[in-house]
């Protein structure tokens, strides 16, 4: 059977990724940044309209490196979601805070405002909000409540990489908002260094201290200023990013191409609900996901995912279950207290979504969506 996986990895020519890799062979400098770290920083400082950033060996210990830069108080609370990757709760958790979990706007899954400020406490240190499946939080209020409160903002933008959001009258990429934002290039996002990350900082000299964080602390030879972990990007994967960097653009395009098919499929069948599109925000089309209304459709979301995984088609319920209700979570947390998150989680499905994607893949996982049995 032809199966159809829910992403496939970008990956560039062989050829294009061995030149790309040929000098260190010579140098044998393979790691601690090297030259095609140092290349890819730059390059990305400029792709994604930042102001500085640290490369990391994932996008999690971004997140986890991020938290140990902002010096807050340590047990704090942080105000996060549940409706994202296991990832974002556990960075706060390993990194000795309280996740306090906020409902999400049903409209997008991303953080609502209007319910951050009932969660702060005389204990709140940070908001970390997720950029969920690319779509960008709303990130004016969500800094105006950082701001009122005294409170720092640090996005998981593991989903955003080169979506641009028009604000002020300016396009902005994403990793240009609040206090950090951490970006994941894991094998399955729209850029990938085959696993990586990046923490982005408001100045060179935030990023040199993330440089710094995620090399043992370690500041020259002589000097060792943090007890922290190793999660530096080596080599090959730096090599890997500069060859992704050069097809990214077109990528997105092709992706776009497929979400606009998808669209066009799906719009009309009842009880299939879609992420609306907006005019203010360039996408990168990175996950696509469906929301299935039991009642309307007439069939569950977990039967459909059935139906389909017996068609080879390997959609994924990203996310579910919510964070709130996992096993190393569901006795600490209560899952009522979002609702939105919990009914979201319960009906989502992304279904396969990459830039080499057929329109006749396209037609075929389609055509299973609007043929219900
Ligand atoms: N924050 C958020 C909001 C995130 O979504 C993530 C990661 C993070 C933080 C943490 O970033 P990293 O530390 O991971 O950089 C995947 C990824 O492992 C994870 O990176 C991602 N989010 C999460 C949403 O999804 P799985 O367990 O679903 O991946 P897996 O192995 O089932 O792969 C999914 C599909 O991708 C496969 O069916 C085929 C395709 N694939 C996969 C791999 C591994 C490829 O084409 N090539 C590959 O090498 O977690």
């Amino acid at each position: 059977m032809h199966k159809i996986l829910v992403t496939r990895s970008s990956m560039p020519d062989i050829t294009e990724y061995v030149d790309e890799i040929s000098s260190l062979f010579e140098s044998h400098w393979i790691t601690n940044a090297g030259e095609k770290h140092e290349e890819l920083t730059d390059r990305l400082r400029d792709y994604l309209g930042v102001r500085a950033l640290s490369l990391t060996v994932n996008g999690h210990m971004a997140l986890e490196i991020a938290l140990s830069l902002l010096d807050l108080k340590k047990g704090g609370e942080i105000i996060t979601t549940p409706f994202t990757f296991v990832s974002t709760t556990h960075a706060i958790v390993r990194s000795g805070f309280t996740p306090v979990f906020c409902d999400i706007r049903e409209e997008d899954c991303c953080m609502d405002p209007d319910k951050i400020e009932e969660k702060i406490t005389e204990n709140t240190v940070a908001i970390m909000p997720v950029h969920v499946y690319g779509n960008m939080c709303d990130v004016k209020r969500i800094g105006e409540i950082g701001k009122k409160h005294g409170l720092k903002v640090i996005y998981d933008a593991a989903h955003t990489f080169g979506v641009k959001l028009l604000y002020e009258g300016e396009w902005r990429g994403s990793g240009s908002f609040g206090d950090l934002s951490c970006f994941s290039f894991h094998a399955t996002k729209v850029f990938n260094t085959i696993e990586g990350g990046a923490v982005c900082c408001r100045n060179e000299e935030e990023a040199r201290m993330v440089t710094e964080l995620r090399d043992f602390g370690i500041a020259d030879e002589e000097t060792v200023k943090y007890i922290s972990p190793n999660a530096k990007m080596n080599e090959f994967s730096a090599a890997m990013g500069l060859c992704n960097l050069r097809h990214v653009d077109a990528e997105i395009e092709k992706r776009k191409k497929v979400n606009d098919l998808y669209r066009e499929r799906l719009s009309d069948i009842k009880g299939v609900r879609l992420i609306s599109e907006r005019q203010d925000q360039k996408s990168n089309y990175a996950y696509f996901p469906v929301f299935i209304d039991k009642d309307e459709y007439g069939e569950d979301r977990d039967r459909l995912f059935s139906r389909l995984g017996e068609k080879g088609i390997g959609a994924r319920k990203y996310f579910y279950p919510m964070v709130t209700k996992l096993d190393c979570y569901r006795d600490s947390y209560d899952s009522s207290e979002t609702p939105v998150a919990g009914r979201m989680a319960d009906s989502v499905m992304t279904i396969p979504m990459y830039a080499d994607l057929s329109p006749e893949d396209v037609d075929k996982i389609t055509e299973i969506i609007r043929n219900r049995e």
